[in-house]
């Protein structure tokens, strides 16, 4: 993946994410869609660098000029299929879901509620934005408090589009990523989509190969579930033919 920097990551790790395939499902939401782990995943940074464009450009495909401000938290999701290219028969279908939160500093009270139970992270700044870059260390460290300990934390530079306009060069990006231990760092642009879909798709990897033994444990207890029910329902129309014979009617 050409946008990938790979920020604190062996390249054995970064090849193994490579044997993994995937497919973006149509995502309707509803209780019969197969489903076999859910993930939470949150977008954090300044208010204005663009969480929920990239939310948006990820689930729907659009993009808006205005800034619609976030107020508290916005939900989207995504289900994808992942299967590792070594296991034809497994697959396995993720749901992520998205957080996406508001940056402006008024709502820092109630949005770092949302963070509880972070699966994933995108810590996100704009590279037209120094400001947006120097507050990174103050979103990490409240970050770090509130999410799984071992949540996976994505550095997404947005608004990559803005070249000429460019105020953190992709070398302050990568050192941050390196020296705060971040799992990847991409630079996107919601407006092009340019790195969206890596971004989304890098850090869903990663979430899966972390969360591979839990995943697998999920899928038995439900396939257990489902047997469990199946042999239940034969036994109970059984019980019914007997009762039929016995009672001759
Ligand atoms: N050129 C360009 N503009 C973008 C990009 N992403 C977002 N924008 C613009 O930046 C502004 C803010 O985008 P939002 O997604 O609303 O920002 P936010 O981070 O969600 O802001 P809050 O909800 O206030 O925290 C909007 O005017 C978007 O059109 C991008 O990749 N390139
Ligand atoms: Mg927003």
């Amino acid at each position: 993946m050409s946008n990938k920097q790979g920020a604190g990551q062996s390249s054995t790790a970064d090849d193994s994410l490579e044997n993994i395939d995937f497919q973006i499902l149509p995502n309707k939401d509803g209780p019969t869609k197969k489903q076999d782990y859910l993930f939470k995943m949150i977008i954090i940074g300044n208010s204005g660098v663009g969480k929920s464009c990239l939310m948006n450009r990820m689930t729907t495909n659009e993009f808006t000029e205005d800034h619609e401000v976030t107020v508290g938290v916005e939900f989207g999701s995504l289900l994808i299929k992942m299967q590792e290219k070594t296991e034809a028969q497994q697959e396995t279908v993720v749901k992520l879901q998205i957080w996406d939160t508001a940056g402006q500093e008024s709502f820092q009270s109630i949005t770092k509620i949302f963070y509880r139970g972070a699966h994933a992270v995108l810590l996100t700044y704009s590279i037209a934005s120094q400001l947006s870059f120097s507050n990174l260390s103050h979103w990490l460290a409240e970050v770090r408090q509130q999410s799984e300990a071992d949540a996976v934390i994505v550095l997404v530079g947005n608004q990559k589009d803005r070249e000429s306009e460019r105020e953190v060069s992709r070398e302050a990006g990568e050192k941050f990523a390196k020296e705060n231990n971040i799992d990847f760092f991409f630079e996107t642009s919601a407006k092009t989509s340019d790195g969206v879909q890596q971004t989304f798709i890098m850090a869903s990897k990663m979430l899966y190969r972390r969360h591979l033994s839990k995943i697998r444990q999920a899928k038995k207890q439900m396939q257990d579930k489902i047997r469990g029910r199946k042999l239940q329902q034969q036994q109970d129309n059984k019980d019914a033919q007997e009762r039929k014979k016995n009672c001759g009617c």
